[in-house]
């Protein structure tokens, strides 16, 4: 299903300055002869927290490394990409991964949520693309009323996409705004109704409190809405994103993770820490600006993007 199926390439296009670092560096640790166990292991926990997995996941990938190494007497470096690549695996699936919710009796709501600038609005405009190229019927809603201009801008991809964008005046509760969004949902037969809302930091009981109150009005209006509350973060803040994930997840009842900007970074082992942390599943990446440039998360893909080429070879 989706994107990647058709264009492999440009999925692992957007990999490619992870690989660049992780793998390149990988490659170097894993073929460095002269090291001994200790000095092998120091390198590769300073090459896994350098590549974004956080001091903890990559204490917990090192920890299971080291258990499964300790059974040989010598390694050739194909082998230590394997093992490598095994436990990425099994840390990244501890966890398993929740499928997306789609609501059988009527439209599918999702939620998108984030700070500013990480890339909701545009993200919204790219999935409700992919949504309509698989044949559903898709719409549009602007609950960002507090940022001068986000209504505009969503309703500009809405008209490029030749979709409707439910509208509020500036400075409206964003949740009336969703509740028009929902009954103009159930009248039109809409399939997937996307909701863009404002990334505004925040107290956090101030945010808990907002998106409490989206949540109640959009399950009043739909049951079971939202099906899917989707974090928003870009790649690019690292660590700092990872916070954002424990604090969103905290707070409200996400149940997935949009990674963007994953063109410009070389920090995509950010993906292993979020779900080791956090539980969430990445659901989608974006790698551009493009209205096409998101793809499904396939974990064996970016798996074969940052290491495939070190394990294949011989
Ligand atoms: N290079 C790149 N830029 C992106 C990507 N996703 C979003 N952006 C840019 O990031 C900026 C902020 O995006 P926007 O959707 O307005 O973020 P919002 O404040 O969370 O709604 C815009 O300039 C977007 O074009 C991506 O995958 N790659
Ligand atoms: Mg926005």
């Amino acid at each position: 299903m989706g994107i990647f199926s058709r264009d492999k390439n440009k999925y692992l296009h957007g990999f490619a300055k992870t690989n660049d670092s992780l793998g390149r560096k990988l490659k170097f640790v894993t073929e460095n002869k002269k090291q001994n166990k200790d000095d092998f292991m120091e390198q590769l926990m300073v090459t896994l927290i350098e590549a974004d997995i956080g001091y903890q996941t990559s204490e917990l990938i090192c920890d299971k490394f080291f258990a499964t190494c300790q059974n040989y007497y010598y390694l050739f470096a194909k082998d230590i990409m394997n093992f490598l690549g095994q436990t990425f695996r099994e840390v990244y699936f501890e966890k398993p991964d929740t499928p997306i919710v789609f609501n059988e009796n009527g439209p599918t709501v999702i939620l998108m949520v984030g700070v500013n600038g990480s890339g909701k609005t545009s993200t919204c405009a790219k999935l409700a693309n992919l949504y309509q190229s698989e044949g559903k019927k898709v719409a549009l809603v602007a609950a960002d009323t507090f940022r001068a201009g986000a209504t505009e801008q969503l309703q500009m991809w809405a008209d490029r996409l030749n979709i409707k964008c439910i509208t509020g005046p500036e400075n409206a509760d964003p949740s009336s705004v969703l509740v028009d969004g929902c009954r103009y949902a159930k009248e039109n037969d809409i399939d997937i109704l996307i909701c863009d809302t404002a990334g505004r930091l925040q107290t956090k009981v101030n945010l808990m409190s907002e998106l409490e109150k989206m949540h109640r009005v959009l399950g009043k209006e739909i049951e079971g809405a939202p099906h899917n509350t989707w974090l928003v973060l870009d790649a690019n803040t690292g660590q700092n994103g990872l916070s954002q994930a424990e604090l969103f997840n905290e707070i409200t009842d996400l149940n997935g993770i949009i990674l963007t900007k994953m063109d410009g970074t070389s920090k995509g082992g950010i993906i292993i820490a979020i779900k080791n942390m956090t539980g969430l599943p990445v659901r989608y990446i974006t790698v551009g600006e493009g209205m096409e440039d998101i793809q499904d998360f396939d974990f064996d893909l970016y798996l074969d993007s940052i290491i495939g080429e070190l394990r294949h070879a011989s």
